[in-house]
């Protein structure tokens, strides 16, 4: 299931929140997921989520908090671009769209947990 969380919360504490919960910042394996991202994120008073995705290891490239393959993208055109230079390591969803943004982690923002085993629950 999908958690929206809409605390504001940095990349790395929502990602201890969600892993405190029994899961972990949710991963996008295809379509079928982000279409459940995107229904959860029209419900939300928040305009930005982030999502597991990140590259924090600068070697590894893109990859998702819970391990899972990076093989699905979902990008807003123009995206990722570490703007203006800066280290945009961690994506975020944007409402308008539910596209996917690079931004940079310590930013604060609403978040999606992904858990499995239970019905979306939004709190
Ligand atoms: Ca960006």
């Amino acid at each position: 299931c999908y958690l929206d969380n809409e605390g504001q919360l940095t990349w790395e504490d929502a990602r201890e929140h969600c892993v405190s919960l029994g899961g972990n910042l949710a991963s996008v394996a295809g379509p079928d997921d982000q279409r459940f991202i995107t229904e959860l994120m029209l419900s939300s008073v928040r305009d930005t989520h982030w999502i597991g995705g990140n590259e924090i290891d600068r070697l590894s490239g893109w990859e998702w908090s819970d391990g899972s393959p990076f093989g699905y993208f979902f990008w807003k055109e123009g995206e990722p671009n570490d703007y203006g230079g800066r280290p945009e390591w961690c994506i975020h969803t944007n409402q308008s769209n539910a596209k996917w943004y690079d931004q940079v982690c310590t930013d604060a923002k609403a978040s999606i947990c992904k858990k499995s085993g239970m019905d979306i629950i939004k709190y």
